[in-house]
């Protein structure tokens, strides 16, 4: 099976004020050799521009779209509505306001039909998000898969080998 290509994800997000938390995004996906298409619209501020993304993003050749908002985070629900690929969400949490919770909501309480995979709100949410998106593309792509093997079996070492050191650190 073929590797993903460049564009087979693409990360969009509300706001310059987002790519600092999906830039985290932007770096796991580097670690599985994906560059994602990249960009910044708004479902309120562009909402052309949103649904001119979303009817052609299919098209484009995009497999997978992570969609990150803060506040009443549509973006992600309003790009679901127009495409048939699996949209990932990714609450921001903006500086004003219900520390994210407004757009967890937003972005996980899709009606019946129109599902969007929420994720964590923030950071977590973002590197969740690269991983989600990479486990979709690994289903149809060995390469990625052994890829994925991979950066499981590196985590759980990780863990491993800190549980080492804190119980050497106790004399255990
Ligand atoms: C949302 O509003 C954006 O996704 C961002 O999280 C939030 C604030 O946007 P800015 O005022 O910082 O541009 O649309």
């Amino acid at each position: 099976m073929t590797a993903a290509n460049s564009s087979s994800i693409a990360i969009v997000m509300g706001s310059d004020s987002d790519l600092a938390t999906m830039q985290k995004c932007i770096d796991i996906l580097k670690t599985f050799d994906i560059s994602p298409e990249v960009r910044i619209i708004s479902a309120h501020r562009t909402p052309d521009i949103a649904a001119e993304f979303a009817d052609n993003a299919k098209s484009n050749g995009v497999k997978v779209i992570i969609a990150a908002a803060g506040m009443a985070a549509h973006l992600a629900g309003a790009i679901a509505g127009r495409t048939p690929l699996p949209v990932i969400g990714v609450p921001m949490q903006a500086s004003e306001g219900p520390t994210g919770m407004d757009a967890l909501l937003s972005t996980v309480q899709m009606p019946p039909g129109v599902p969007v995979a929420s994720m964590a709100i923030g950071v977590a949410g973002a590197k969740n998000a690269a991983v989600f998106a990479v486990q979709i593309l690994a289903l149809s792509d060995d390469e990625l898969a052994a890829k994925l093997d991979k950066f499981r079996e590196d985590q759980t070492a990780a863990v491993i080998a800190k549980d080492k050191k804190l119980q050497e650190s106790l004399g255990n």
